[in-house]
């Protein structure tokens, strides 16, 4: 008999299921597709296969990375809701795709982890589901390993005006993109749609300051794409 599909995701907070973008972009496609399972709060990502969250549980089978995830779960309950994309789009939606998940991201991690004051804040938020002496042991340690990895990614290695700058681009190429459609390729959501909303909405109605924030703020139709998808899966 098939097994039910768990999905572990890090804590949520601010209104949200998950404050990890990966974890959201996950949920939002889930949604999406209707795919039943049970959603599962992990303290910490260490449980999962590849030590990042999101990662699912099916048929026997621990997979990490939330675009695995993806395609896997759609060959397995033969679901597409890219199936309407033309080829030209669908080179597209890998190009956003990129510049979400391997870039701004980076811009946001820079944001929560090394910003002194949203540090103070966003500790609580992300080490939420551990005690609170553990907590306290755990944050520097934790702190210092994102520091590590934004160096090897490289994004570490700017000034944070160069990191604004960076974040600045990425949010008016994405309203760009958009234009005056109701989704990224047009009348009819995809997952691009998911990837675009888990990572905006996670820097949106995050309550720490940023330049990448601001000018989310400042690109209306990305502000309404934000209200949009959550009124139409949240
Ligand atoms: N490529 C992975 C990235 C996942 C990822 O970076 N998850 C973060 C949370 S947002 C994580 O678990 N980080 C823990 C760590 O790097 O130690 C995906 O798409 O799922």
């Amino acid at each position: 008999m098939a097994s039910k599909l768990k999905v572990y995701h890090l804590p949520g907070a601010w209104g949200l299921p998950t404050v990890s973008p990966f974890c959201l972009k996950l949920d939002a496609w889930l949604r999406m597709t209707g795919i039943e399972h049970e959603a599962i709060t992990a303290a910490t990502p260490f449980a999962g296969p590849k030590g990042k969250a999101p990662w699912i549980e099916l048929d026997g089978e621990k997979i990490g990375d939330s675009t695995f995830i993806i395609a896997h779960l759609a060959q397995r309950f033969g679901v597409d809701p890219d199936a309407h994309l033309t080829s030209a789009q669908r080179g597209v939606a890998v190009a956003i795709q990129r510049l979400i998940d391997e870039n701004l991201y980076w811009t946001m991690v820079n944001d929560r982890w090394v910003n002194e004051a949203n540090w103070q804040q966003f500790r609580d938020v992300v080490l939420g589901g551990l005690a609170v002496p553990l907590r306290r042991v755990l944050g520097p340690v934790a702190r210092h390993g994102v520091k590590k990895q934004l160096a090897g990614h490289g994004m570490g290695l700017h000034s944070p005006e160069e990191i604004a700058a960076i974040g600045r681009r990425d949010i008016n190429a994405l309203a760009a993109i958009l234009g005056d459609q109701d989704w990224f390729f047009g009348d009819t959501p995809s997952s691009t749609d998911a990837v675009v909303y888990a990572q905006l909405v996670n820097i949106w109605r995050a309550p720490l300051e940023s330049e990448v924030r601001r000018a989310i703020g400042q690109t209306p139709n990305l502000v309404a794409f934000i209200d949009r998808f959550a009124a139409r899966y949240y």
